[in-house]
């Protein structure tokens, strides 16, 4: 066989493999504009009479890889519990997807960060289209690249944009049969009055959205493991909290020297939140173009609120946002609840 001949034996087209649509909102049209808007809220932030950070900017590329590595600090129960309720309750929540008529919905992924939540759920719900929804678009764009690839028939459309202000999703997103899954209980990232806002829109039928939304809710418990949540002894939530000086330098080309900064976890009673804090360790400046903040040592910048809720209060919150036939699943230890429901 001479070697033109071994050449043509060859296949001629290696099958490629398939890569999700990925829809960037974030995208170059409307970068000026976002550039704009991002120095606004962060130099608001920051030269308030309380300094504080909206914590959507701990995920850049690092903070998200921080994040994940939180996700299994044994310290950090919420993820593994979550996993657990899920695992548990997965012929529950079956069940209610079908009582609800929604056999192979769109399953909306909002936060979906490396996917893994909602790929464990795939055999119990079984979207006929999903579409991951995160800020950190490249992060994201791997991530459905790699949904893709372990399911090369689903219809999936990645959404890189900041839903926490606006919650219109493209066209390409299909208006029926929608089911917003919103785990890890991120929507106590949300002040509570902004989380009824947040929920009343997905509520919204008049905006032809949710059937059902399958949400992950931290509930209120011990003062130590909540703050030993937030302050693990590998320090890696204290790098995740610092990291976000990092982030702020970058897109405010400021000058905060993460060294100068400890992380402060506590848990505020009162408010039923867990607050990140970082405390300048010594009198200092900030400065970025056309702005400086002088910072007493001791004085903070508030980076983070984790509302905990108990079943009776967000079980409120989803009626009053206007959900019906709410049902809930818990561990054992009642830590963590997963809720459903229906619009
Ligand atoms: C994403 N969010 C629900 C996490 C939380 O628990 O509030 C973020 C986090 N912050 C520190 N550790 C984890």
């Amino acid at each position: 066989m001479k070697r033109s001949d071994l050449f043509f034996a060859l296949p001629s087209a290696i099958p490629s493999l398939p890569t999700p649509r990925f829809i960037n909102l974030r995208g170059s049209e409307s970068l000026e504009h976002e550039t704009g808007s991002i120095a606004c809220e962060l130099t608001q932030g920051l030269t308030a009479q309380a300094a504080a950070l909206p914590p959507k900017f701990f995920y850049n590329t690092l903070g998200s890889k921080l994040f994940e590595a939180i996700t299994v600090l044994d310290e950090y129960y919420p993820t593994r519990t979550e996993a657990g309720i899920f695992q548990a309750a997965s012929p529950q929540i079956a069940g209610a997807l079908a009582q609800a008529g929604l056999n192979h919905p769109c399953l909306i992924d909002l936060g979906a960060g490396n996917c893994a939540k909602a790929l464990s759920l795939m055999p119990v719900i079984r979207p006929r289209q999903y579409v991951p929804v995160d800020i950190s678009t490249d992060f994201l764009r791997d991530a459905a690249g790699q949904v893709q690839n372990s399911f090369p028939a689903l219809d999936i459309v990645g959404v890189g944009m900041d839903f926490s202000a606006d919650l219109r999703l493209p066209d390409e997103v299909q208006l029926h049969d929608r089911v917003y899954f919103y785990p890890g209980s991120s929507l106590g990232n949300f002040q509570p009055a902004q989380a009824l806002a947040f929920l009343r829109n997905m509520a919204d039928k008049a905006q032809g959205k949710a059937r059902g939304l399958l949400l992950g809710i931290d509930l209120v418990k011990d003062t130590a493991t909540l703050q030993a949540a937030y302050d693990d002894a590998l320090g890696v939530t204290a790098a995740f909290n610092k990291n976000l000086l990092r982030n702020v330098n970058e897109l405010l080309a400021a000058d905060f020297d993460v060294r100068q900064w400890k992380h402060v976890a506590l848990f505020n009673t009162a408010q039923s939140r867990i607050e990140m804090h970082l405390e300048a360790l010594s009198d200092l400046t900030v400065t970025w173009p056309g702005h400086s903040r002088p910072f007493l040592a001791g004085e903070r910048i508030h980076t983070e609120s984790s509302y905990k809720y108990t079943v009776e209060s967000m079980t409120a919150l989803l009626t009053q946002a206007g959900f019906s036939q709410v049902r809930q699943w818990t561990d054992p230890q009642q830590w963590f609840a997963v809720f459903w429901a229906a619009a």
